[in-house]
């Protein structure tokens, strides 16, 4: 591996991910800055919090400060109103990559999602360089970080790993989880990848383990030296069980995004090839 990396930023390091992620890079770097807009309930004694709002450009200028590599996690992970939307992703994206070219950062980690690419059709193997049908609100801003990913690294040098996370967690939930589950470790794995790696300049993987029904080929991860560790199908019997439980609904079954397209989804899904 090549960048070293002395002090890194966690954003949204109160949500899920940033809890867990927390915990698994401790010691990794000399230094881990943990920011969100309120203090986790947790923290250790060694570790550092910065409150910060991502829609004020002036206090992600703060916590970036001295910072070398951010992974951001900030902002909305799920769909909602434009009025969430917004500030949280759009603005707070904007302020995350603005600031860390301001204060020199060289690496940034852009949590972006399987549902950049949610209207394509599960029938249909797609790779990194697809270009995006969102199918939510949500996945059209995750689509405008990358963007900003992509200027922020041909204009001005700051350099971006954008990774599409399936759906994090300890096991895949459910039968369309095990096509894009990703667990802690892998996700670990990508992260130290995107800080590490002396060759990146802007590239879009894909956050899932080892999952034999992907619907995606992340070979361009595989080419940065991604070899996940977990499998999907290990947990294949309780995440069909799930799925025959709760049946998804015709929309949801035919795209990759699953519920985020059924969401306000109105006509006929044959007009989506
Ligand atoms: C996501 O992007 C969300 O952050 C997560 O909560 C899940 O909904 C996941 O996608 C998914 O598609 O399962």
């Amino acid at each position: 591996m090549g960048r070293k990396m002395k002090r890194v930023l966690i954003t949204g390091a109160a949500g899920g991910i940033g809890t867990s992620l927390r915990g698994l890079l401790r010691g990794a770097y000399p230094e881990l800055v943990l920011s969100d807009r309120v203090a986790p309930a947790d923290l250790a004694p060694d570790e550092r919090f910065v409150a910060a709002d991502l829609a004020d450009l002036a206090q992600v200028e703060s916590i970036c400060e001295g910072v070398d590599g951010i992974v951001h996690l900030g902002g909305r992970s799920v769909e909602d109103s434009w009025e969430e939307i917004h500030p949280a992703n759009i603005v707070g994206c904007y302020n995350l990559y603005e600031a860390a070219r301001r204060k020199g950062v060289k690496r940034v980690i852009f949590a972006s999602t399987n549902h950049v690419v949610g209207f394509y059709r599960r029938t249909r193997r797609i790779d990194n360089r697809v270009q995006p049908r969102p199918d939510s609100r949500y996945g059209v801003s995750k689509a405008y970080g990358e963007a900003l990913a992509a200027l922020y690294a041909d204009k001005y040098g700051v350099e971006s790993l954008c990774v599409r996370i399936g759906n994090y967690g300890d096991k895949p939930l459910d039968k369309r989880r095990l096509s894009m589950w990703l667990s802690p470790r892998d996700f670990v794995q990508l992260v130290r990848i995107g800080l590490e790696h002396p060759e990146i300049h802007f590239e879009i993987v894909y956050g899932s383990s080892h999952c034999e029904r992907a619907w995606w080929d992340n070979s361009n991860a595989e080419r940065l030296g991604y070899r996940p560790q977990d499998v999907a199908e290990d947990h294949r019997d309780a995440a069909l069980a799930a799925t025959a439980a709760n049946p998804e609904s015709e929309v949801s079954a035919t795209f990759i995004g699953g519920m985020f397209c059924d969401m306000e989804f109105k006509g006929d899904l044959d007009r989506i090839r």
